[in-house]
């Protein structure tokens, strides 16, 4: 898939600024950006019709403003951002998705949660009875104070949650900007975790990496590269609306004729014809393919070896630590000096990833070739068993051209943002200080005995005290459908007398709902007000002021109602609340914003309140670790050397101490290894095909997922190479049956050279729908994923599966 471009003789690089605006914010001056004065579009509407600014909150990697056109009570239609002139990075409007837009449907669903529900059937068989909210308030009151007095509060866990993460007094991620934080820690805390579903590998390396998360310029920087590679990046699907970090790629693009390869076992809508070259990959396979890139950049002479020397440590011999052994450089592990003998050559590479040897060699000598290379990499390819390499060994390419803290160049970790100061509600201190991988919660309801800092990666403590027995899961649908392996989870779950209370919040009765014991009906955000941000904007920070549009439906309260109600049972409801309502909490944050900013342009609270949108403008793309490469050791990073560490000291450590599977790899520099499920693992004589996942455009995770015209839209399909298809029988639409180790599903297929052959690929979120047999009818992936862990963030390895499909039914197409 290849199309020529004609270059363009000028490039913005060099009209761009210096970093001084950037150095001002950092130091707390004033805001470094201009004000973007938004002149409204205004819709007629008929008299009795009025137009509440409101928000989609879900995490969708995306923000935006919704404008909720209310009659006699009831939302009518939805629009979305009226205000901007959608000049290429200024001011353009904050256009929702067909999914925001969807909102009301999502509002008047049928699996609206109406009432607080009591458990009465088993866990998981959605059988429950109607209590009131006092019955609900004691019965949760009585197991917290129960849970605590038994087992301590470190029993008590908070979920993953990201269904209104892009909330203030609403939000529910991270654990601990959440109000369920804020009322347990007032009664002693709650076991933490750290990591995420989504980036947790790419975090966990950053850690060792750079001391902290890489960032990377943003997404428009593109216009100032000579060539942009997108390590499985599909903003198109990921980075839908909003901010517009698709709009901006896309028109960055433009201005430079910017060349653009996309590696990805599919073709992305994000490739979809802008690209000029899709490279299929085998998923799991990058790290191969970035060490034979390194291998020809080495070799041909193409390496910034001032770079490495000054900023970086353990590229080779030059600043290998003393404690690494003496072939224990990268430069020794590509060219075959280290323990495994191995050259990184592209003929290596070429078996392992699928990409012929002639084409990964054309790569790395354009790589090589260019001045400035925008790398940027979505976060898919590090949601797998070996995550913690496949990312690392693409942020090598950056550090080996030395393309840190240059405009058009970057990091190739997923692109970064400039985003606007915004006070919080205020947190509490978690007395608890112990913290397990996010991805084991399961784990730590039946075996919390054995989960240790050298097993388990548990951070704070050596060791787990208590088994979790208490799950509060606000907005998230982690406890079943987002969670792998959700038959294991469902046989953890069924267990009453392990995990004894579990309490849901949310807007729908979604499959988690089913397997609680209390659910109570949160408001949606039409149905009260909150400030909403969050959403990854390239180079135009907002925020959103979104009002109540419409009463609560039914008996739902908002989280902050709630858990008002429960601080009351606790007896810290005046600590909790500090005497404020929420809309006293609205004020007092946007107060402490106005005088934290000092931004003139802030209008007062009730314009705010009328205008719904506050958006600024920053003069360039967003350019991290700048001062770092100004003068490392004035702005050391937080690594032991303050050097970017490309051999790890600390990793080796945890190499030698922790306990690891034969087939777990954890290494101080970045290396390819063969993984469980991977393209060459044994059981691939039983499931001959890989399945990754995929973030899909009809929905966010599971939210959306329920609302019919976006199930039309975009239906859930199985995807699958006609290579793979014609010796099965199976033609575009069939009905299949996708089966793994953990179980099957019955879902469409979607037969196109769209994917790489042998690999088939299936959007993650669909609404897990089982049959009597237990054979899910939804194409619910999480059927299909594993609960092991990866070796070093023990993390979930979403897409890193093998599976069989077969024909379940032929449906007549040709
Ligand atoms: N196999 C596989 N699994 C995955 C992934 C993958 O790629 N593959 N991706 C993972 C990733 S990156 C993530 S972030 C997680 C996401 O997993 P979750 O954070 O669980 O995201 P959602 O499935 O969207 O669930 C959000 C829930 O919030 C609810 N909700 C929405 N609005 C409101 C509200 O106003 N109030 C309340 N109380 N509830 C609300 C929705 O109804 C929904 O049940 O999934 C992970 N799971
Ligand atoms: N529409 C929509 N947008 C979303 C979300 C959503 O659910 N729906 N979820 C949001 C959230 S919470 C997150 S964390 C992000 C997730 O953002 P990402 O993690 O970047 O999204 P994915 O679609 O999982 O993966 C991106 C691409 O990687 C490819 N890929 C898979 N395996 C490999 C591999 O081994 N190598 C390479 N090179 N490519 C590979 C996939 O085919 C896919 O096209 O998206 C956010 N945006
Ligand atoms: S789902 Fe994301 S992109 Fe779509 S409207 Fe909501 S916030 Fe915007
Ligand atoms: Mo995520």
């Amino acid at each position: 898939m290849s199309n020529s471009k004609k270059p363009l003789s000028i490039t913005r690089r060099s009209v761009l600024k210096s970093g001084s605006l950037l150095a001002a914010a950092a130091g707390g001056m004033s805001l470094p950006f201009t004000s973007v004065k938004a002149i409204a579009k205004e819709t007629p509407i008929k008299p009795n019709e009025h137009i509440v600014w409101s928000s989609c909150t879900v995490n969708c990697g995306s923000r935006c403003p919704l404008r909720m056109h209310v009659v006699d009570g009831e939302i009518k239609y939805v629009e979305t951002d009226n205000t901007g002139d959608d000049v290429f990075n200024h001011s353009h409007q904050v256009r929702a998705c067909l999914r925001g837009r969807s909102m009301r449907r999502r509002v008047y669903n049928p699996d609206r949660l109406k009432y607080p529900l009591k458990r009465i059937g088993k866990r998981g068989e959605g059988k429950f009875q109607r209590i009131s909210w006092d019955e609900a308030f004691d019965i949760i009151g009585n197991s917290l104070k129960h849970t605590i007095k038994e087992y301590g509060n470190d029993a008590i866990y908070l979920n993953y949650g990201t269904g209104t993460l892009g909330g203030t007094v609403t939000k529910s991620w991270d654990p601990s900007s959440t109000l369920i934080a804020r009322m347990m820690n007032l009664c002693g805390g709650y076991l933490n975790h750290y990591g995420d579903y989504s980036a947790a590998n790419i975090e966990r390396m950053s850690e060792f990496f750079y001391g902290a998360f890489v960032d990377n310029n943003s997404i428009d920087d593109v216009q100032n590269a000579d060539l942009c590679i997108m390590f499985g990046n599909n903003p198109a699907e990921t980075r839908m609306s909003g901010g517009g970090q698709v709009h901006s790629f896309v028109d960055g693009q433009k201005i430079h004729h910017t060349r653009t390869i996309c590696i990805d076992p599919r073709y992305t809508d994000t490739a979809g014809g802008r690209e000029d070259q899709w490279i299929p990959i085998k998923h799991g396979t990058d790290a191969a393919l970035c060490a034979a890139i390194a291998h020809v950049l080495i070799t041909e002479n193409k390496v910034d070896q001032p770079f490495l020397n000054k900023y970086c440590v353990g590229y080779d011999a030059t600043t290998l630590p003393s404690s690494a052994p003496k072939n224990g450089s990268y430069k020794d592990y590509i060219l075959g000096n280290g323990d495994d003998k191995t050259a990184k050559t592209p003929q290596w590479a070429a078996p392992i990833t699928g990409i012929p040897a002639d084409i990964i060699i054309k790569l790395a000598r354009e790589i090589g070739n260019a001045d400035r290379t925008y790398i940027t990499q979505g976060w898919g390819l590090q949601r797998s068993a070996n995550g913690e390499q496949a990312c690392k060994a693409i942020m090598m390419l950056s550090l080996l051209r030395g393309q840190v803290g240059l405009q058009g160049g970057g990091t190739g970790a997923r692109e970064g943002n400039h985003s606007y100061p915004f006070v919080r509600f205020p947190k509490v201190d978690n007395p608890i200080k112990t913290a397990i991988p996010m991805f084991l919660w399961t784990d730590a309801i039946f075996r919390a005995n054995e989960m240790t800092d050298k097993t388990d990666g548990i951070l704070g403590a050596e060791k787990l005290n208590n088994p979790i027995k208490f799950i509060w899961n606000y907005a998230g649908n982690c406890l079943i459908n987002q969670h792998s392996d959700i038959n294991r989870t469902h046989d953890i779950l069924q267990d009453e007398k392990a995990c004894e209370m579990i309490v849901v919040i949310d807007n729908h009765m979604t499959s988690s709902a089913k397997y609680a014991d209390i659910v109570l009906p949160d408001c949606t955000t039409s149905e009260q007000s909150d400030f909403c941000m969050d959403g990854a904007a390239a180079s135009m920070p907002y925020f959103i002021f979104a009002s109540q549009a419409i009463k609560p439906r039914f008996e739902c309260k908002p989280i902050y109602d709630i858990m008002s109600g429960v601080a009351k049972r606790m007896g810290v409801e005046q600590a909790f609340t500090e005497g404020r309502t929420q809309e006293e909490w609205l004020q007092w944050m946007y107060a402490e914003t106005v005088k934290q900013n000092n931004d003139p342009d802030l209008p007062d609270y009730d314009t705010m309140r009328k205008q719904g949108i506050y958006k600024k403008q920053f003069d360039r793309p967003h350019v991290p670790y700048e001062d770092f490469r100004a003068d490392p050791i004035a702005n050391p990073l937080s690594t032991p050397s303050g050097k970017i560490e490309i051999y790890s000291e600390q990793l080796a450590v945890i190499a030698k101490e922790w306990t690891l599977g034969k087939d777990e790899f954890i290494t101080p520099i970045a290396e390819y290894h063969s993984t469980f499920n991977g393209w060459d693992a044994k059981e691939r004589e039983q499931f001959p095909l890989q399945l990754t996942g995929f973030h899909y455009k009809a929905r966010a995770h599971s939210t959306y997922g329920n609302v019919d015209i976006l199930k039309a839209a975009a239906p859930q399909e199985l995807w699958m190479n006609p290579v793979d298809a014609a010796p099965r029988g199976i033609k575009n639409g069939d009905l299949v049956s996708v089966r793994s180790q953990q179980g099957e599903v019955n879902v469409r297929v979607k037969v196109t050279p769209r994917i790489m052959p042998h690999v088939t690929a299936l959007g993650e979120g669909a609404w897990y729908s089982p049959n009597s047999k237990g054979v899910d009818q939804a194409g619910s992936i999480n059927v299909l994923t594993t609960s092991r862990p990866s070796p070093l963030a023990k993390s979930n390895p979403s897409h890193t599966n093998l599976v069989e499909v077969k024909l379940v039914k032929s449906m007549g197409a040709v």
